[in-house]
């Protein structure tokens, strides 16, 4: 079985920082493929227990993980790798990070600490808000995606904290079981920070998940897939703009899809059903996600949870940010390779042992609960607002983008959304651009109700909606609890949101982490009812 993931050694500093420039681009298809098996994350360990900030009687796990430089392997035949990634006191750091696991209702509290060099070693972009040239170069602050947390600890991207510096927080996990991941959001180089690394995933599970015996420990395995760019010594190799003063790039497409961590990777299986936890954490690629021997993937949970019922799919699309849960049974399939492909590339290699007496064969996914987990639609009826919200790109005279832009308003500008607690508003998402934009709330979970054509022309010199089409519902695998949908082009996407939890100021962005990182993210209010 896998092995243990990319582990730092003793050159977690010192090294050179590079200088922002476009190197030589290694083809990642040149690269022998499936040599390497596939790592899983280890396991986040906690080293101790410290009072709740909700209730000093009751003592929680603490976790202390630090963000480091180091030098992993991606790929046999690729020298190491520089990344920052997360380790606990006796773990790592790797990246993806540890693994959180927690039951729904058991908090947690976790020191992030930031242990990283004072120089970034990727082309930072001083023009972009909140990383101008006064600000430190590295700053970090984690937020845990999907998590509903108190407003102090859900990263809120002004709050980074430089090396040396460290934030506690606190996670009460009272959702349902799913798989939540955490990643850096620091203010105008969460792009950056990412993509060297800084990202795991995070677990929550209850006992709803466990009535379905749906597969675990090792037949449970959490896919972490992004793209990146390598240059030809095996180093990240960010892309920068054509004009040096303003290196910021609109997307970000690698060529190399790394699953945990690892270039096409390959795991020995068993023939019988694994479940797989797949989580888009690219910077801005859509995956597109398929067995290379036509089998289907069933796919049982969303980002916020189990789907009311199993989804069988040819084809899985998901867009960064966005988690699938899926079941493969492998039990026709003894003795047989198997490939997972994002479009045509094959990235992850399933090696089918032979079906022998020795091992179980487990229920196949044929038998796979009919229905899983109810999901209550929340009625149209309920919401006591509607905002219509617009998504939009500003270009310059060639056509370029320079920014992005929700509701033509930037970051620093006064609030516009603030929501009461514990009522219902409907968000209509008015995509005015020729590209899908994956939308996020913190906080909360929100179900999608359509999305719909409109004459995005007649928008802009009349400033309302006419629309040209029916309403679409949402695909059978999204019709279930969401906290990143896609917004897509020339379509208004509407979802309806419960604003619970917790009062407060959080975010709301496009996960497309360019976009993000240049105006595509606001700030929104929660407000206590009076
Ligand atoms: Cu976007």
């Amino acid at each position: 079985m896998p092995t243990a993931l990319l582990h730092g050694g003793s050159t977690q500093s010192g090294l050179q920082t590079a200088a922002p420039k476009f190197r030589t681009q290694l083809s990642a298809n040149s690269l022998t493929p499936f040599v390497d098996p596939l790592p899983i994350p280890e396991i986040a360990r906690p080293s101790g227990f410290r009072p709740s900030p909700a209730d000093a009687k009751v003592k929680l796990p603490y976790y202390r993980i630090a963000m480091r430089q180091f030098e992993g392997k991606v790929h046999r035949d690729l020298k190491p790798t520089r990344l920052w990634g997360y380790g606990g006191p006796l773990q790592g750091p790797t990246s993806p990070g540890p693994t959180f696991e927690t039951r729904s209702g058991q908090g947690l509290l976790v020191e992030w600490v930031n242990e990283l060099p004072d120089k970034h070693f990727l082309p930072i972009d001083h023009n972009i808000h909140g990383a101008e040239a006064d600000k430190p170069e590295v700053r970090a602050v984690v937020h845990l995606h999907g998590g509903k947390t108190p407003p102090g600890s859900d990263g809120y991207p002004e709050s980074w904290f430089v090396s040396g510096k460290s934030g506690v927080c606190h996670y009460p996990n009272q959702q349902d079981a799913a798989m939540l991941w955490y990643h850096d959001h620091a203010l105008g180089i969460n792009r950056l920070n990412v993509f060297a690394g800084l990202l795991g995933a995070f677990f929550v599970r209850d006992e709803f998940e466990d009535s379905l015996e749906l597969p675990r420990g090792k037949y449970e395995v959490p896919l972490i897939m992004y793209d990146r760019i390598f240059d030809l010594d095996g180093q990240l190799n960010y892309p920068v703009s054509p004009d040096a003063q303003k290196p910021w790039v609109a997307e970000v497409f690698g060529d190399a899809l790394l699953v945990n961590g690892k270039l096409f990777p390959y795991l020995e299986v068993e023939p019988r059903a694994y479940r797989f936890r797949v989580l888009n954490g690219a910077n801005g690629r859509f995956l597109h996600l398929s067995l290379s021997d036509g089998h289907k993937l069933q796919q049982i949970g969303t980002d916020q949870g189990l789907l009311a019922a199993p989804v069988a799919l040819d084809r899985l699309y998901l867009a960064p940010g966005e988690r699938a849960d899926l079941v493969v049974d492998f039990s026709e399939l003894g003795g047989r390779n198997v490939a997972l492909k994002n479009d045509i590339q094959a990235v992850l290699q399933f090696r089918v042992a032979k079906a022998t007496n020795g091992i179980a064969s487990a229920r196949p996914s044929s038998l796979l609960p009919t229905s899983l987990r109810p999901v209550p639609k929340i009625g149209e009826s309920s919401a006591v607002k509607t905002r219509s919200l617009t998504l939009v790109e500003v270009d310059d005279l060639k056509q370029r983008p320079l920014t992005m832009l929700l509701n033509n308003t930037h970051w620093s500008m006064p609030v516009t959304e603030n929501p009461v607690l514990d009522s219902t508003e409907i968000w209509e998402l008015v995509n005015t651009t020729d590209d899908a934009h994956p939308i996020h709330l913190h906080l909360v979970r929100f179900q999608i109700l359509d999305r719909r054509n409109f004459n995005v022309t007649d928008y802009w010199m009349k400033g309302t909606v006419r629309y040209t089409g029916p309403a679409v519902a949402p695909d059978a695998n999204e019709a279930g609890w969401k906290d990143t949908v896609r917004a897509d082009p020339g379509m208004v996407t509407r979802i309806i949101v419960r604003f619970e939890g917790y009062a407060g100021r959080y975010v709301w962005h496009c996960h497309i982490l360019e976009h993000e990182d240049n105006e595509m993210m606001r700030p929104f209010d929660v407000v206590a009812a009076r």
